[in-house]
């Protein structure tokens, strides 16, 4: 492998970029032509233009793409995350154009993309899954006979799903049958797929996930969890790592069984296993992600692994032990909070020209962004401009790291929420480390709530 297509945009394409460059690979950035003056596109050793700013017709245009990496001649490409990412026909057209795709093989990307089929086969391999159907739910009477079983309230999901698209809670026999024809016809229209298996509902569940790592000789790891309950609208906003609840005991056991599972499966290279944690402190499988992940820079503060290399080392068919030495060393607590380009109070995406741009950076913070001052942030992507991560010895010099970070980092001309960021930093709940997949939620009522308090006393 001497060259590397990135077939992304942003923070990760300028990330991997940079990994590659430290191999000593060579690199090659896509652009639209909205994103011609790009750090990714001008720190790259070659840019070329794949189409118009939609991304239909550019980032997701699965020929230009392949015709790009044949016109540069490059041996591999590394999908980065959202975008092409996780589409399995995408690796078959890259593995029959003879590039080496840098994830997981075809198969595997399928087989996890199918949530139902993903969870038959975690449960197969002994992970925890909450209790449930068996196999898709074909009709009302079966979900009905299957909530009998496993107890109300339920919830249906779409097998085709992810990010809480065709989602829906029942929480009696009366109303399952509206539930079911409505959970249905949301995924049919949303993924041309409308089969849905269900679970037993958690209330106020943690989002915590591991970071797995395979190699291409049967080897796989796990690196630890992430706890990224902060969220809202089924958007991260904040993410740490390790996560409070989570022993090293339970970290251990989780360890050993995701082994187990992946090198069943055969996976290859970086993925992670999403899990809920119900209140008592219990992990339950729900999704895989078969590619590198937004958050994956907390993994990496407190492993001292670069995860990004260990991908490209991975797909280059190096061993995982050559690449990290167990035990995979734990040392103190990071924390990301994601700095989106949008309206502070309708968190609709602020699109516009960047006029001035500071980049706080000192002991204990990264900031991962492809922005700069001048810099315009198109209407056609994700309003993901930057990433802050904090490291420190505890999590308490973490969260005091992570608010200088936050108070310096200047971006004017375009709105962002570091601003809610600043304000989540001061919340005392958030700074207990107690909360769950509802926090958000209860954050902005208690704002409210003093916003109303305020008012009567003036
Ligand atoms: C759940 C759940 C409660 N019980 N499954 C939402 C997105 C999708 N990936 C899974 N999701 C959920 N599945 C059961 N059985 C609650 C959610 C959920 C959620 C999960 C993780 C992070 C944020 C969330 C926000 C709302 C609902």
């Amino acid at each position: 492998m001497r060259k590397v297509l990135i077939a992304n945009r942003g923070e990760i394409a300028l990330r991997v970029i940079c990994a590659c460059k430290e191999m000593g690979l060579r690199t090659v950035a896509i652009y639209s032509d909205a994103d011609r003056h790009s750090l990714h596109a001008r720190f790259a050793d070659e840019a070329i233009c794949i189409g118009p700013p939609r991304s239909a017709e550019s980032y997701l245009n699965v020929p230009a793409v392949i015709s790009a990496a044949e016109i540069a001649d490059v041996d591999a490409i590394h999908p980065g995350y959202g975008l092409l990412s996780e589409n399995a026909n995408f690796a078959e057209v890259c593995r029959a154009s003879n590039i080496k795709y840098i994830g997981p093989p075809p198969e595997v990307t399928r087989l996890m993309g199918e949530k139902e089929k993903a969870r038959q086969t975690m449960k197969r391999a002994k992970v925890p899954i909450l209790p449930g159907s068996e196999g898709t739910i074909q009709s009302e009477g079966e979900g009905l006979e299957w909530a009998k079983t496993v107890g109300y309230p339920v919830i249906l999901k779409a097998s085709a799903g992810g990010g809480g698209r065709g989602m829906r809670v029942v929480r009696t026999a009366e109303e399952l049958p509206g539930l079911f024809q409505a959970a249905q016809s949301e995924a049919t229209n949303a993924f041309g797929n409308g089969d849905l298996y269900m679970e037993k509902f958690i209330e106020r569940p943690r989002h915590i996930e591991f970071q797995i790592l395979a190699d291409e000789h049967g080897t796989a790891m796990s690196l630890g969890e992430r706890e990224c309950s902060i969220q809202r609208r089924h958007q991260k906003l904040i993410e740490e790592a390790p996560s409070l609840q989570v022993t090293p005991k339970m970290r251990e056991e989780i360890a050993k069984t995701l082994k187990r599972c992946m090198e069943g499966v055969g996976y290859q290279n970086a993925g992670t296993i999403e899990f809920l944690m119900d209140e008592d402190g219990k992990l339950y499988f729900i999704e895989m992600n078969t590619r590198i992940q937004v958050e994956h820079p907390v993994t990496e503060m407190i492993t001292g692994i670069d995860l990004v290399k260990a991908q490209l080392r991975i797909a280059m068919g190096e061993k995982l032990s050559n690449i990290v030495h167990e035990p995979v060393p734990m040392r103190g607590h990071a924390i990301e909070c994601r700095v989106n380009a949008e309206h502070p109070e309708k968190f609709t995406p602020s699109a516009g020209k960047i006029t001035a741009f500071n980049v706080p950076g000192f002991n204990g913070i990264r900031v991962d962004t492809a922005q700069y001052a001048e810099g315009v942030v198109p209407p056609y992507y994700d309003s993901l401009i930057a990433k802050v991560i904090a490291h420190g010895a505890d999590r308490e010099e973490a969260m005091a790291r992570m608010q200088r970070a936050l108070e310096m980092f200047i971006v004017e001309g375009i709105h962002t929420s570091i601003p809610l960021h600043q304000r989540i930093f001061q919340d005392e709940e958030f700074r207990r480390g107690k909360f769950d997949t509802k926090f958000m939620e209860r954050f902005f009522e208690r704002e409210k709530q003093r916003k109303e308090v305020e008012l009567v006393g003036s």
